[in-house]
């Protein structure tokens, strides 16, 4: 199996021409979606000693992404917009390949969509309690918002369709567990009464956005904080990864999912849920990392529903992984045969402490907003 994988890297790596001899790969276990590598040459520095050089190569989930064309030109116009505006800082770099005449970002084999990046040595967090972490992650997130106020939203293709849209989200779920194609149903009866009791509560931010309430803008879409790269001894944030669903969108889902991944007391598939909630020191490190990038570019109604988006996601995740374990695990990788039920228990059980804590989480953003709302002469002041 390790052998395939080694020989279809070296088969890809040859295709984007990386230069050097490949001598070693990893698998970075970090995604959902998609398959990564890392993947390490050599090449002789022309003095007689060895050079190493890391490339992150990624097989894309084409049953989540069905255009990888559309889907790396989102990814490069957007980089290209980032590097333009920050010249000095790290941009994610993404080598091209020969194939149909053409020279593109990808490499189409049989059913198998691959791309190859820069690797950027960094540290990632996946559970972290450290403030000033936090703190930073947010202002990342913010700064990335920030950096793209001024994107043209019509230039970018939706890579997935109605990827946060609730309302939708939830119709899925509900044909599929009427079709119960995989008899699962039966199993899953107490989550799906969750679900179905805050449904209203869970999609009031998409409604209010088909209301006209909410505006778009152009987002990230999946801000878990181990899209965020560090750097390794200073703890800077460096670069902002994962572009495959930056797509017009809510302010509120990338606030939200950046606070359901790192707030969660627990991964976000605790099998043991009796620790599962939401960590408010945590929040409040993030929320006031976000807003001090971001208040004085929010509406009343985005900053309004913050505390609210971090719920509506959380729902909307959770009837994501129960749909994909009613219909047999189609869209997210699995690693135990009930990973997707357990996931959708443990975003049910963070999205109930959330329902008692929004009064709290409403307080700490409403006190940041006040903070980082100020103009700049009255903050000197105060
Ligand atoms: C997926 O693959 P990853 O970990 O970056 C998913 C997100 C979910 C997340 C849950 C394209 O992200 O929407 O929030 O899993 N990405 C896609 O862990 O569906
Ligand atoms: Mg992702």
């Amino acid at each position: 199996m390790s052998e395939d994988i080694a020989r279809k890297l070296l088969e890809v790596g040859r295709a984007f021409r990386l230069p050097g001899s490949f001598f070693s790969f990893e698998e970075i276990t970090n995604g959902n979606v998609n398959r990564t590598y890392k993947v390490n040459y050599v090449t002789d520095n022309g003095a007689g000693l060895a050079d190493t050089h890391s490339y992150l190569v990624q097989k894309i989930n084409s049953y989540a992404f069905r255009n990888p064309e559309l889907l790396m030109s989102n990814i490069e116009k957007v980089t290209e917009h980032i590097r333009s505006r920050y010249p000095e800082k790290i941009c994610l770099h993404f080598h091209h390949a020969e194939q149909k005449g053409r020279t593109r970002a990808y490499l189409e084999d049989g059913d198998s969509i691959w791309r190859v990046y820069t690797y950027i040595p960094a540290v990632t967090y996946n559970k972290c309690c450290d403030p000033h972490i936090i703190r930073s992650a947010g202002e990342a997130f913010g700064d990335f918002q920030m950096a793209l106020s001024d994107f043209d939203a019509s230039r970018l293709n939706e890579t997935i369709p109605d990827f946060h849209d609730t309302r939708k989200r939830y119709e899925n779920l509900i044909r599929d567990a009427e079709e119960d194609p995989c008899g699962r149903r039966k199993e899953v009866r107490a989550e799906l009464e969750y679900l179905l009791a805050v449904q209203e509560e869970a999609c009031r931010l998409t409604d209010l956005h088909n209301a006209g309430k909410l505006p778009l803008r152009v987002t990230h879409n999946d801000t878990k904080i181990n899209n965020v790269l560090f750097h390794p001894e200073t703890g800077v944030p460096l670069v902002v990864i994962d572009l495959d669903t930056v797509m017009p969108g809510l302010i509120g889902n990338d606030f939200g999912d950046a606070v359901r991944f790192a707030a969660n007391f627990t991964e976000e598939d605790a099998a043991d849920t009796s620790k599962t909630g939401l960590d408010l020191n945590v929040f409040w490190a993030f929320t006031d990392g976000f807003l001090s990038r971001t208040t004085k570019s929010l509406t009343k109604e985005e900053k309004d529903t913050l505390a609210h988006s971090c719920f509506s996601i959380t729902c909307e995740l959770a009837t994501r992984f129960l749909d994909d374990y009613l219909v047999g695990d189609r869209y997210f990788k699995i690693n135990s045969e009930r990973h997707n039920l357990i996931r959708a228990r443990c975003q049910i059980a963070l999205a109930r402490d959330i329902q008692r804590k929004l009064r709290a989480m409403n307080a700490i953003i409403q006190s940041c907003v006040e903070q980082y709302g100020l103009p700049e002469n009255a903050k000197a002041e105060s």
